[in-house]
């Protein structure tokens, strides 16, 4: 088994640090990449405006899902939890006695590799783990790190690598904090990781959470939720706007609506209710043990409170998932978007598509009904507001 081990502070972790992991399982043919953010490195202080460790392990984390590969990728807390100083040598030694058989390689960008053999214990580190070095700027060709392999393969034997990034960004931390803390520096950083920065105002970010630009909306929504559900999300808006556009609906609303409606997607049941308490939420004895269902009233609520959405935003996103009797025309637009936007392929989704910009009702009344069939086949309990709209629709002569 190969195993990459790439550390740092990850302050934070930006499009540089994506681009050499993503390389590092790629080139070395990695099985395990092992992200661990550092505590406080022995070679330097950290900046004031560093964040609290919590929230780097959640940056880090973020960019970890974004990565794609759960079989692959995973963050360790390992320099985290141990307490003082942190040496890469007793990491590795850690590592080691966790995985004896394994071939392990510690990844590091340029001004780390030159400057290797000053780090504590280097014979440890090179007899330990291969170094996999990586160019953070294109100009830090081979000709850079020639001398120092050679250097580390004569002094410790050691196995060096030298990976050359194809999708290479250049990135300055330093630099980003600096344009974060003006204002700029987004295109250097993964949406939701940006979008966590702004969430949390770190690196001297002061967004009003209530009067997000569009794409600080988005961010925040998707540092909210697992990446692999993001390409939905931008799905449920742009469906949402067109429909939006074919029945004469408010686009605007309709966009902050798709982009906020399964922003609490990932919370457990827990944090559910407790979001339902603090907002008065009052629940019924189904929703209290369907998960499921809750994440349609908490987002709600996180949509109107935090992000200071209207009204028919709150409405939209509370019912799109049971739907209910008599809803409004953002409401079923939201609900149908939900069920057709353009990464669903389910049977029967063709049919709805067509329905949808056709007769809205009737592809509401036909969604309705086939929830309420799955529901019955999967042997879940069917909520009664799902029951009420299709039996609303049904008074009011619609059919399919
Ligand atoms: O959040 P999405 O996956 O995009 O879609 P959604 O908000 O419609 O949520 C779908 C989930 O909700 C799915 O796992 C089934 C569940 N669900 C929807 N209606 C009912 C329901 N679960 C129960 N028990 N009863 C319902 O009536
Ligand atoms: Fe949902
Ligand atoms: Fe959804």
């Amino acid at each position: 088994m190969k195993i990459g081990i790439y550390g740092g502070t990850f302050n934070p972790p930006h499009l540089g640090h994506l681009a050499a992991a993503r390389a590092a399982v790629a080139e070395l043919g990695l099985d395990k990449l092992i992200l661990i953010p550092a505590a406080t490195p022995p070679h330097k202080e950290l900046p004031a405006d560093t964040p609290s460790q919590e929230h780097r392990l959640a940056m880090v984390e973020l960019m970890a899902d974004a990565m794609q590969l759960p079989q692959v990728v995973e963050v360790s807390t390992l320099e985290l939890d141990r307490a003082g100083k942190s040496y890469t040598s007793d990491t590795l030694a850690q590592l080691r006695e966790q995985y004896p058989q394994a071939e392990l390689w510690l990844l590091m960008g340029t001004d780390m590799y030159l400057t290797l053999h000053q780090w504590h214990d280097p014979a440890a580190i090179t007899k330990l783990a291969g170094i996999c070095a990586f160019g953070r700027a294109q100009r830090d060709g081979a000709a850079m790190f020639a001398p120092q392999s050679e250097y580390l393969e004569q002094t410790y034997g050691a196995k060096t690598h030298i990976m050359s990034i194809p999708d290479l960004v250049e990135v300055s931390s330093t630099e980003l904090r600096a344009e974060l803390a003006a204002g700029k520096g987004q295109e250097y950083l993964l949406p939701a990781v940006y979008g966590y920065i702004l969430r949390h105002q770190l690196y001297g970010t002061h967004a009003d959470l209530k009067h997000l630009s569009l794409d600080d909306l988005r961010a925040c929504s998707y540092s909210m939720v697992k990446q692999k559900r993001v390409p939905h999300i931008g799905g449920v808006e742009e469906e949402a706007v067109r429909l939006a556009k074919r029945w004469g609906a408010d686009e605007d609303l309709a966009r902050r609506a798709g982009i906020l409606h399964d922003c609490t997607k990932y919370l457990e049941l827990e944090p559910q209710l407790a979001l339902c308490e603090e907002y008065g939420v009052e629940l019924d004895d189904l929703e209290r043990v369907a998960v499921k269902l809750l994440h349609s009233k908490t987002g709600a609520c996180i949509a109107k409170y935090v992000y200071g959405q209207p009204q028919e935003v709150y409405d939209a996103i509370f019912w799109h998932t049971t739907a209910k009797e008599d809803m409004t025309l953002l409401e079923k637009i939201l609900y149908m978007a939900d069920y057709i936007e353009p990464c669903r392929t389910f049977d029967g989704v063709e049919r709805l598509r067509e329905l949808s910009y056709t007769d809205l009702d009737r592809a509401l009344l036909l969604g309705i009904e086939t929830t309420i069939e799955e529901m019955e086949e999967r042997k879940l309990p069917i909520h009664e507001k799902t029951l009420k709209a299709r039996d609303w629709l049904r008074d009011h002569g619609v059919t399919v």
